[in-house]
């Protein structure tokens, strides 16, 4: 039996981008088999509802892998949608999470799910990233680019755990461990998976990245001075609660 995988789609206002997207991811989890999808949406106003389900409701009726959408009444950023979704989810062995506009293909969120299951049971976390190294293609806008490379070393720096590239949308993470550290898990925004690498760390859970193909999708929600300086912060914040814990 293959390891089970349930995928979390953090979704705000992505009527426009998720379409294509999301009918490909299905097609290709379908032939995968266990594996199952949830679109998690917060704070959209009724029209974008509407739309979401009128894109989402036919691929529900098609793949019973898509499981219903939640779609939440408050915004609580992107890390507190995922984790909505994963906390619903109490039996698979991985659980993961992948953006919703298609910057990465449902190709590679295939490869990476047969690279979780050659690990005899979950044990390492998966953080795709956008390396460009091993023939892996990467588009970005070197304005994105260049502010991933100074966030990657901020996060090298502060919580002396070495990545390249902590934002990556697609990861894959061992539920048990997962379960283990949420209590702890406090940063709902876009630096949430940072806050995630640094308690995968310290409970033990070694990580892989995984360089993946990339084309960035037009569209983004990141606005780069408001969100870079929100996120440095919360890279700090999860550096004082690492001092605070170790005494
Ligand atoms: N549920 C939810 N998803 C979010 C929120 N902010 C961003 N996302 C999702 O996070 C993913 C990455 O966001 P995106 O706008 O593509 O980021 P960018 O390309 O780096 O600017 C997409 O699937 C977004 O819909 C949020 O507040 N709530
Ligand atoms: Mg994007």
């Amino acid at each position: 039996m293959p390891a089970t995988v349930h995928l979390v789609i953090p979704c705000y206002q992505e009527s426009g981008r998720i379409g294509p997207f999301l009918a490909e991811l299905c097609a290709v989890t379908h032939e995968l088999g266990d594996v199952t999808i949830r679109v998690v949406e917060d704070g959209s106003d009724d029209a974008e509802a509407a739309r979401m389900r009128a894109i989402i409701t036919p691929l529900c009726e098609k793949h019973p892998y898509l499981l219903d959408p939640l779609f939440m009444p408050d915004n609580l950023g992107k890390g507190g949608a995922v984790y909505t979704g994963w906390n619903m989810e109490k039996t698979a062995d991985w659980l993961g999470f992948v953006d919703a506009d298609g910057s990465c293909s449902a190709a590679e969120v295939v490869r990476l799910i047969h690279l979780a299951r050659k690990q005899p049971t979950p044990h390492t976390a998966l953080f795709a990233s956008r390396l460009g190294q091993f023939g892996r293609k990467v588009h970005r806008q070197w304005k994105r680019r260049l502010i991933g490379h100074v966030f990657g070393s901020l996060v090298s720096t502060l919580l002396h755990i070495r990545i390249h590239d902590s934002q990556c949308g697609l990861k894959l993470v061992p539920r048990s461990t997962y379960q283990r550290i949420a209590p702890a898990l406090r940063i709902h925004g876009f630096a949430f998976d940072v806050e995630l690498l640094a308690a995968l760390h310290d409970t033990g859970c070694p990580f892989h990245e995984i360089p993946i193909s990339w084309f960035e999708t037009p569209g983004g929600h990141v606005h780069l001075v408001r969100d870079s300086f929100r996120m440095a912060r919360d890279v700090w914040r999860v550096r004082q609660g690492r001092s605070h814990r170790a005494g």
